[in-house]
């Protein structure tokens, strides 16, 4: 593979772009070299400016159920960008992929639209603080809920569940009321609610963890979850930014018989065009502004072209009831394959499939937890990482993401893959042999 437009690009773009991009998992940084910059995609395959062709399984991080320049929904956001890009006034679009939302997730009202999954964490974190009164929330170690102050948050000093700041910027006065509990531990939890002096408002998890690879919740965890949370009148949190839409057709409704009282969105709702989502039982909505007290707001919430994209998206979904099936079959084959190939080299493998979402970790134990998640090979992940990008297949360049599998990702690319799967984890069998 040539990168030599790519590594320009990357120089060009640093000198006015902080990292040379403008998110950062963007920039290649856990498995190194020239990040290539895209020109086009087309249905499965992504182009980039050097003329490379790529098997894309990342979608834009998830977003791009149907591959890239999918025909309906690019048409949905031609004619409706045709009538205009915005007006800041109410449009039908929104109460009708609203209507769509809330008529597939259980105990869902209403919803409430704005523009990136972060704005819908941190919107539902705010209404669940409005709702109950209380201040502290409790998240897990590894799940990821986007950038907003009181959700970047690493383990704090010693024992304790009370967060420290992730990030310089983020002030601890905010971060000591988010405690951290450990992923599939309902005893880490428990522990949470004892320290807490006044309660907790909120307890937010990806049901369907993406962001420390793929790693689902149990389901007996789930259940003492929503126990735990009854019995303190505590509010749960279900951020399916990634998993909904992409684990089923109604995320992790389709999977697990809990359900939270909250759910936010975001990725495949747009189509590929910037929109978040969140929603709850009408009672909770009524808090939000202008009904209620908790302000909340967005010059581009609920965007007319970004609601057609998202609308073309999800009923392209709803009239496909097969598609997750086949998905989910596409999804497993790769893993399998891919397993097969660390197998032959006895490199140690593992894998998992929920629906469309796929994940692996160089690791020879099941991945319950972030730390367990911690013990991935990274140096082989980039090994294998480099090794299928210049085999044409793109990847997510971090093992703490999820892949992703398209309708436009097809049999003769999976089968590709699994043959280049082979070859780099020979050469890395032969590099360390
Ligand atoms: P955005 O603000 O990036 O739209 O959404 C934040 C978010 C919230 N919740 C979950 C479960 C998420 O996965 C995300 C964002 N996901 C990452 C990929 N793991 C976005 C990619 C990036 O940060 O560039």
């Amino acid at each position: 593979m040539e990168y030599t437009r790519s590594e320009a690009a990357f120089e060009e773009a640093y000198k006015v772009i902080p990292g040379g991009v403008d998110s950062p998992v963007r920039a290649f940084g856990s498995v190194g070299g020239t990040p290539p910059f895209m020109d086009r995609g087309e249905g499965g395959y992504l182009y980039d400016i050097d003329g490379n062709r790529y098997i894309d399984y990342v979608q834009s991080w998830g977003p791009l159920i149907f591959g890239h320049a999918d025909e309906e929904i690019e048409t949905a956001v031609i004619e409706t960008a045709k009538k205009g890009l915005s007006f800041g006034a109410p449009t039908t679009l929104e109460t009708e992929l609203a209507e769509e939302i809330t008529g597939l997730f259980d105990g869902i009202d209403k919803v409430r639209f704005v523009s990136s999954g972060t704005e819908a964490v941190m919107s539902a974190i705010r209404l669940a603080r409005g709702a109950t009164g209380r201040d502290d929330i409790v998240k897990f170690t590894g799940c990821y809920h986007g950038h907003s102050d009181s959700l970047l948050v690493q383990a704090g000093s010693g024992a304790a569940t009370f967060g420290a700041p992730s990030s310089p910027g983020v002030p601890a006065d905010l971060t000591r009321h988010t405690l951290l509990a450990t992923y599939n531990d309902i005893g880490s939890v428990a522990e949470c609610f004892r320290e807490s002096e006044e309660g907790i408002a909120c307890v937010i998890i990806e049901p369907i963890a993406g962001n420390m690879g793929l790693v689902p919740a149990e389901e007996e965890f789930l259940v003492q979850l929503r126990d735990l949370c009854d019995r303190h009148g505590t509010l749960l949190i279900f951020d399916e930014v990634m998993s909904g839409f992409r684990a089923s057709l109604r995320g992790a409704q389709g999977i697990t018989e809990v359900r939270p009282d909250i759910v936010t969105w975001g990725k495949v709702i747009g189509g590929g065009m910037p929109v978040g989502a969140f929603g709850a039982r009408a009672e909770i909505m009524a808090q939000l502004s202008p009904e209620g007290p908790v302000y909340q707001a967005g010059t581009l919430s609920g965007n007319p072209v970004a609601m057609a994209a998202g609308l073309a998206s999800v009923r392209k979904l709803k009239s496909n009831p097969t598609l997750y099936v086949e998905l989910a079959q596409k999804a497993s084959r790769l893993m399998k394959g891919f397993q097969a190939a660390a197998n032959a080299e006895e490199i140690p493998f593992v894998t998992d499939v929920r629906g469309s979402m796929f994940g692996f970790f160089f690791s020879d134990k099941p991945v319950k937890d972030f730390d367990d998640a911690l013990a991935n090979d990274s140096e082989r992940f980039a090994a294998f990482h480099r090794g299928m990008l210049d085999r044409g297949i793109y990847l997510a360049c971090s093992a703490y993401e999820t892949g992703f599998i398209s309708a436009a990702t097809t049999d003769a690319m999976i089968d590709e893959s699994i043959t280049a799967a082979y070859e780099v984890m020979r050469t890395i069998g032969e590099d360390e042999g």
